[in-house]
């Protein structure tokens, strides 16, 4: 796929740790990479097809200028953010930016930051069995769409489902969201967490009574095993107050380590199942 740069835009702004430098400013050189599907503008020459780099070096240059920072791997970061943001062609960007003037007392030629963000599709699986659990679901979907960097683009229905695992507690209020994020895996399970948190749960039993639960499903296709995080969610083949949503909103999407897709999952368990019963 085709990308567009920009290579040493030229601003002259103030960051730095340093009074000399917030004071006296001193001039930055920003290059960008930026990543639309480049496919339509080669082929429609109109410019509604593509990203204006025109518009992309004001908002550079107004990010650059309109605050000072301290370090310049913040600076790179919030345009990189704000580039996806305002641009929303983009699914991905990097930016590079350089300071050659830093106050470093040996010759050198340039130091730069480089930032990179990309929209990656994750699916959420979304629990509640205490309290108002409609309300619950509905609460943590809009606080993980406050978030900055998650876009929620599908909500399934929410179903109720009978306890799972630890049976002795009430019956669950699930469901699954299709999210967009630029958040790594760990970040984003800090802030499912965190939500987890606000929503005043408590981890008292494991697999026991929660009023929120949110498990990362999926993280595009990969597969990711550190201590805090397993990726794809290691039982959701096994239940179908995941698969069920899931199979509602993302059918088609692939798992990456059992090799076949949600819908063909769910069938599978189906049919695990009726064997059981029979
Ligand atoms: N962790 C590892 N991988 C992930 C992941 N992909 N997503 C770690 C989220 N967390 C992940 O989870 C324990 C630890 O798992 C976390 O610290 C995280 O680092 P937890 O949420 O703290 O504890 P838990 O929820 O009690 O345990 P667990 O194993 O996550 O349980 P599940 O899998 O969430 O199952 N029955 C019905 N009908 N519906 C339900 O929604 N949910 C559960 C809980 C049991 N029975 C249910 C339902
Ligand atoms: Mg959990």
């Amino acid at each position: 796929m085709g990308h567009i740069g920009i290579r040493d835009l030229e601003v002259f702004a103030y960051h730095g740790v340093y009074p000399e430098e917030t004071e006296k400013g001193q001039m930055f050189y920003v290059s960008a990479d930026l990543y639309p599907d480049t496919w339509e503008a080669e082929h429609r020459d109109d410019l509604d097809s593509s990203v204006d780099y025109g518009a992309v070096c004001e908002y550079i240059k107004e990010v650059m200028t309109r605050q000072n920072y301290k370090l310049i791997e913040r600076a790179a970061g919030e345009i990189c953010e704000g580039l996806m943001l305002n641009f929303p062609k983009l699914h991905k960007a990097c930016v590079k930016l350089y300071k050659p003037e830093a106050p470093i007392p040996i010759p050198f030629g340039t130091v730069y930051v480089e930032a990179c963000r990309e929209w990656r599709e994750v699916y959420i699986g979304i629990g509640s069995n205490m309290g108002d659990k409609e309300k619950n679901i509905r609460s943590a979907v809009d606080l993980l769409s406050q978030t900055e960097g998650i876009q929620v683009e599908k909500v399934s229905a929410l179903i109720q489902t009978e306890p799972y695992g630890y049976t002795e507690q009430d019956e669950f209020l699930n469901g699954c969201l299709k999210l967009k994020t630029w958040m790594p895996p760990e970040e984003l399970l800090k802030r499912t967490q965190e939500i987890e948190r606000l929503l005043h749960r408590e981890r008292k039993i494991h697999w026991g009574p929660r009023t929120i639960d949110l498990d990362i499903l999926l993280y595009g296709e990969e597969v990711i095993h550190t201590r805090d995080l397993s990726v794809p969610h290691p039982d959701m083949i096994n239940r179908r107050f995941v698969l069920e949503p899931l199979d509602e909103i993302a059918g088609w999407v692939w798992h990456p380590v059992e090799k076949k897709t949600i819908h063909q999952l769910k069938e599978i368990l189906s049919k695990k199942e009726a064997m059981s019963h029979d």
